[in-house]
């Protein structure tokens, strides 16, 4: 008797699990929308995981149509068709796969003030530079602009002569602690430097 009463309890709890309508309810989606449904499975992943090049649902269907997929409003599209939110746009991480998303009349960074900026902006490449980077005979800005109307020093006998760059700098500034060289040449083998 009891024997069989187990076996009643399982079958019933056999039947309710196995409730094709609870199979087939689509899963709840965990993210906030908009989200991109995949295909066949029916699970949701964030939009911005659709046309990353990486398949996030199990069929893949993520990653078809991106070239005529189109975006939500408040998302930015990406040349690959990935959606990204608006405010991913001009904040000096590209998360487009080539970047566009810093690309379009993006406002350069803000240097800090030991820092020179240089004449133009263009993302990825080297803007603000330490100020002491400014006129030391090294071309360090994307443009050159750390390097333009610089009244270079006319070397002095005395003077030391910056390793790469010829550079001059009063004999004082050697050892002084303050890198004045682009190479560092003139705090090199110095007490203070020395490992
Ligand atoms: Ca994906
Ligand atoms: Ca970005
Ligand atoms: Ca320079």
């Amino acid at each position: 008797m009891q024997i069989l009463l187990v076996g009643a309890v399982l079958l019933v709890q056999w039947t309710f699990t196995d409730n094709p309508a609870a199979q087939t309810s689509p899963p709840r989606c965990p993210y906030s929308p908009p989200v991109f449904t995949c295909r066949s499975t029916q699970e949701c992943i964030p939009i911005y995981f659709a046309c990353d090049g990486e398949k996030d649902c199990v069929d893949g269907s993520d990653e078809e149509q991106c070239s005529s997929r189109a975006c939500p409003d408040s998302y930015f599209r990406c040349s690959n068709g990935q959606c990204i939110p608006e405010n991913w746009k001009c904040d000096y991480y590209g998360d487009c796969p080539h970047g566009e998303d810093e690309q379009q009349g993006c406002p350069p960074p803000t240097c800090q003030t030991h820092q020179f900026a240089c004449r133009t902006y263009t993302w990825n490449t080297t803007y603000c530079i330490p100020s002491h980077w400014r006129c030391d005979k090294s071309s360090d800005c994307a443009d050159g602009s750390d390097e333009e109307t610089c009244n270079y020093r006319t070397c002095h006998t005395d003077d030391f002569r910056c390793n790469s760059t010829n550079l001059c700098i009063p004999k004082e500034k050697k050892c002084d602690g303050v890198f004045d060289c682009r190479d560092n040449s003139d705090e090199l083998g110095c007490s203070k430097y020395r490992a």
